[in-house]
């Protein structure tokens, strides 16, 4: 059985990569040891800042991922500052900056970017996104972070109202990890 390094602190991220890597017979072991995540427009770019990084640091393959949630009616906020947003003002900070915005206009996007680097090569990116809308109030007890305020595109149910398997069939990262393991497959 291969090893591949998951750098993340979130354990439910690590867990989930284990469960899908293990059909490949690559065991995921993670390790918190922290990246800066930029300033930037996009995802991608935190992402190739964070590896740049851990290149650096490390001397064996490794991956990140990283995600957020960019909301239309606040020009993409909180996006690529959605950790900081989340420990910051929570789902009911987000609900408050939408107070007046009505139902049709509450569209926002989850995306994700995972990054796989080798030591001294280019990492390859691959991303994942779901669409859908902010809801009226918090619902749901399931999941994390902005789970119980995010309703996906032609579902009735709030992320936080599902599974974690039914909400990873068609979510963000789910996406972006299913690209990242079907690269692995083909290897
Ligand atoms: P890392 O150590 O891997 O960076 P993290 O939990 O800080 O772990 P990110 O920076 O990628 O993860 O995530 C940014 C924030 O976006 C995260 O703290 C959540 O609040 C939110 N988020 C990301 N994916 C989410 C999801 O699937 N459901 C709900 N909120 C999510």
């Amino acid at each position: 059985m291969k090893t591949l390094y998951f750098i993340t602190g979130n354990k439910g991220k690590a867990l989930e990569a284990k469960m899908k890597f293990s059909v490949l017979d690559i065991e995921i072991i993670q390790k918190d040891i922290g990246y800066p995540e930029i300033q930037a427009d996009t995802l991608q770019e935190v992402a190739r800042f964070g590896v740049d990084y851990l290149q650096k640091k490390v001397k064996y393959p490794f991956i990140i991922e990283d995600a957020g949630l960019f909301i239309d009616a606040l020009d993409g906020f909180p996006g690529v500052y959605s950790a900081y947003v989340f420990y910051k003002i929570g789902c009911d900070g987000i609900l408050k900056l939408l107070e007046n915005v009505e139902h049709g206009k509450r569209k926002a996007t989850f995306r994700s970017v995972y990054a796989y680097s080798e030591p001294g090569k280019k990492p390859l990116l691959f991303a994942g996104e779901c669409k859908g809308t902010i809801s009226k109030r918090v619902i749901g007890g399931h999941g994390f972070g902005y789970d119980p305020i995010f309703i996906p595109e032609y579902h009735a149910k709030t992320f936080a109202q599902m599974s974690t398997e039914e909400k990873n069939e068609f979510s963000h990262r789910g996406k972006s990890l299913e690209k990242l393991i079907n690269y692995f497959k083909n290897i």
